[in-house]
């Protein structure tokens, strides 16, 4: 944004008392600073937004710290043009060891302390969690894997029968739960849930999260579970086909299912944008099309 459309949303937040901007993309906080003076509105950017909605969800210890670190490894990159204003002062560009360059230094050290202390204590808890995976050995297991808000708790909730915790808000699940389900008499499959994941994630939170997913989809095959009604539907199965891949995970066998048909109405205009590849459509729901899964998962087995 140029000065003229920076104006331009001045006057339009004035109008209509917005006091919160969101940037799509990430910008300095140098920026950040000017463009605020500007509006006389606060300004955050999409990853800030991400990582405070994951803080708030965090339940789990577990969880807790991984945001927290990410937090830490993202002020990090804030720190860099926090204190560029002081530089100014002690001799401009190409000149070190000013007031800022210090500063910065000092703030720097302490926040890497915090995140090697975060470090430890996380490793210890993943290693505890190895343990307790181990214990569940012998039954084959499914991870479960789809953009944020899909239904993915929904669906495992349906197949075993327990109480995952699921709302229509983004990012309901932020930890690896899995539940043990009897897809038919006697065959047992694990089915993991994972932390749903979403366009332009963090780079700092995926990072944090990294081994919480890569443990779960560690599995023998993967569910991936899509939202038919969302108008983004192709770009969502993309993203997390994007993700699959950057993960390794992209040449596991998979079931794809297409959730919330229930509320499709018009299945003559949906199946002009059905995603390429083969779909199974059901309703995590309602239970509708879920034999058909089964169907599926048995085969997979
Ligand atoms: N109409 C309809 N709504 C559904 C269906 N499945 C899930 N939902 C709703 O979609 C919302 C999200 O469901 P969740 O199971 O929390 O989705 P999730 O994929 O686990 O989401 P995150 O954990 O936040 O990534 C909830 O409001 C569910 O009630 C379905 O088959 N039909
Ligand atoms: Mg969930």
């Amino acid at each position: 944004m140029g000065r003229g459309k920076i104006d331009e949303l001045a006057k339009i937040m004035k109008e209509k008392k917005i006091r919160l901007v969101i940037f799509d993309d990430e910008i300095s906080s140098g920026q950040i600073r000017n463009i605020e003076k500007i509006i006389e509105g606060r300004v955050i950017t999409r990853a800030e937004l991400i990582l405070d909605i994951f803080a708030y969800k965090a339940r789990t210890h577990e969880a807790k710290m991984q945001v927290e670190m990410a937090k830490l490894e993202f002020s990090l990159t804030r720190l860099r043009h926090l204190w560029t204003h002081l530089e100014g002062q002690t001799g401009g560009i190409g000149v070190r060891g000013g007031a800022g360059e210090k500063q910065i230094e000092v703030d720097r050290q302490s926040i890497k302390d915090q995140i090697g202390r975060h470090r430890k204590k996380l490793d210890s808890l993943q290693k505890r969690r190895s343990i307790q995976r181990n214990l569940r050995l012998g039954f084959p297991v499914a991870a479960v894997v789809g953009y944020t808000n899909v239904g993915k708790s929904t669906l495992i909730n349906k197949l075993s029968k327990s109480d995952l915790y699921v709302e229509d808000k983004l990012f309901a699940t932020l930890d690896a739960m899995t539940r043990r389900t009897e897809i038919a008499p006697d065959r047992f499959v694990l089915l993991t849930d994972t932390v749903g994941f979403i366009r332009k994630f963090p780079p700092q939170l995926a990072a944090s999260f990294r081994s919480t997913i890569e443990e779960a989809i560690e599995a023998d095959f993967l569910i991936h579970v899509a939202d038919a009604t969302h108008p983004n539907l192709i770009e969502q199965i993309e993203t997390v086909e994007r993700f699959l891949k950057e993960l390794g995970a992209d040449e596991k066998k998979m079931i794809r299912v297409l959730n919330k048909m229930d509320t499709i109405k018009k299945s003559l205009e949906f199946r002009k944008r059905l995603p390429p590849g083969n779909w199974i459509p059901i309703s995590a729901k309602t239970g509708a099309g879920i034999f058909m899964l089964k169907e599926s998962i048995l085969d997979m087995l």
